[in-house]
């Protein structure tokens, strides 16, 4: 069993496969920290947590630039040779919130029925990928200018996962790519990488690749099946795909999820009866983008108010923001207090004296990208990036 060695996991986390491990964040502890503890982060495993090296220092890392070249670097070499960078980033499956986009279009899609827990958010620490690239001899300068011939950055996990990005990405001073030894101020978890993996802020989280041990420069993506064809998109209607000329996905789209919902008593508004609801969730985009909007439907997506979103990255006094990084690579949380008129609730005809309402949440990022209304806009055949807006059907006195 290869599994037999894989780590012990907080049961609280919402099991999708055991073996290997598939899990979600507890829709409860979802936005209940602004960082996502460690034990309740979101697990994506494709095959078993590699092993504990003997000596987690002398993990390591082979760099091999396109001429061929190679450079080696322990774990302790990393940590001692290079400035510690941090970055605050959200990393998502591209499958979150699949489970609406089958139910949504009516029509499922093949993978994991994720629900909003594919995503959770943490503060990062390594070093720059750039600055181990430029110390094993690759030119930085020529990979921003797009002149050099490597134009992809392939990492390899040790149970043989492989991913790449592109190399303006990895090189980009404003990029923030890390390769990653510790997560919320802990070494990271072996659920997480342990000890060592790329974090990759703005993209597709298959990129963030775990328990690194290869980099490669090469002019070709990487060939894994995880860059070739897993982690593409395609339109509604195709169901023979061309793999090789569909885009790998990087950058992420805007997204957001309802994951804490409270009714409240019945009051009277404006002469109505009225119930008072507290909403909160997540928006995040891709890319750096940052969240400039969250606009909250009580009443199916018929009229819109706006939520607030919570000061966690820009607190008055900057030492103390948990934010760092250049670009808005984390989540955002929002609130949002309301009240739902009595006309918003529906009767449920076969269950008596049962009525729903239907919430809604969508949001706008800075490039004023937002969500789609319908899954069946973007329904594709490996449920990929399901973000229409999120509806969440609840029911009042039951
Ligand atoms: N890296 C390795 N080595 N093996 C994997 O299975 N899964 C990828 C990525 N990196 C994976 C990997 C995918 S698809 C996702 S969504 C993220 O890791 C999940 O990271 P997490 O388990 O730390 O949340
Ligand atoms: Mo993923």
């Amino acid at each position: 069993d290869p599994f037999s060695d894989d780590p012990d996991r907080n049961p609280a986390l919402i099991t999708m496969t055991a073996k290997p491990r598939n899990a979600e964040t507890p829709t409860d502890a979802m936005t209940a920290d602004f960082l996502t503890p460690n034990d309740l982060f979101y697990v994506r495993n494709h095959m078993w947590v590699p092993a504990v090296p003997d000596d987690p220092g002398k993990h390591t890392l082979t760099v091999e630039l396109d001429d061929g070249t190679t450079k080696e670097y322990t774990l302790d070499d990393l940590k001692t040779r290079f400035r510690a960078h941090k970055v605050t980033a959200a990393l998502q499956c591209s499958g979150n919130r699949r489970k609406h986009m089958s139910e949504g279009a009516g029509r499922k899609a093949n993978g994991l029925p994720w629900n909003v827990g594919a995503i959770s958010n943490a503060s990062w620490e390594g070093v720059l990928l750039s600055d181990v690239l430029a110390d094993a001899g690759f030119d930085v300068a020529s990979g921003l200018a797009g002149t050099s011939e490597a134009k992809h950055v392939q990492f390899s996990g040790l149970e043989a996962y492989g991913a790449s990005i592109p190399m303006k990405k990895a090189v980009d001073p404003q990029g923030d790519v890390l390769l990653a030894y510790a997560m919320n101020g802990q070494p990271l978890p072996r659920d997480h990488g342990f000890p060592l993996r790329a974090i990759v802020p703005g993209h597709v989280a298959a990129r963030s690749v775990k328990w690194l041990s290869h980099i490669t420069l090469s002019d070709e993506e990487s060939l894994s099946q995880w860059q070739r064809r897993d982690y593409k998109c395609f339109g509604p209607n195709q169901t023979h795909v061309d793999w090789e000329t569909a885009p790998a996905i990087q950058e992420m789209p805007v997204q957001s999820a309802i994951t804490g919902c409270r009714l409240g008593a019945w009051t009277r508004s404006q002469g109505k009866l009225a119930q008072k609801a507290v909403l909160s969730g997540y928006a995040y985009s891709g890319g750096g983008r940052a969240i400039v909007r969250v606009d909250v439907s009580l009443n199916g997506g018929k009229s819109w108010c706006q939520a607030k979103i919570l000061p966690d990255c820009t607190t008055n006094d900057g030492a103390s923001s948990p934010c760092f990084g250049h670009g808005s690579w984390a989540w955002r949380r929002w609130t949002y207090d309301g009240l739902v008129p009595v006309d918003a609730f529906k009767q449920v005809p076969d269950k008596k004296g049962t009525a729903t309402a239907t919430f809604v949440v969508k949001a706008t990022d800075e490039s004023y990208n937002t969500q789609p209304e319908s899954h069946a806009a973007t329904w594709n055949l490996r449920g990929n990036l399901a973000t229409a807006w999120h509806r969440l059907e609840v029911c009042s006195d039951c």
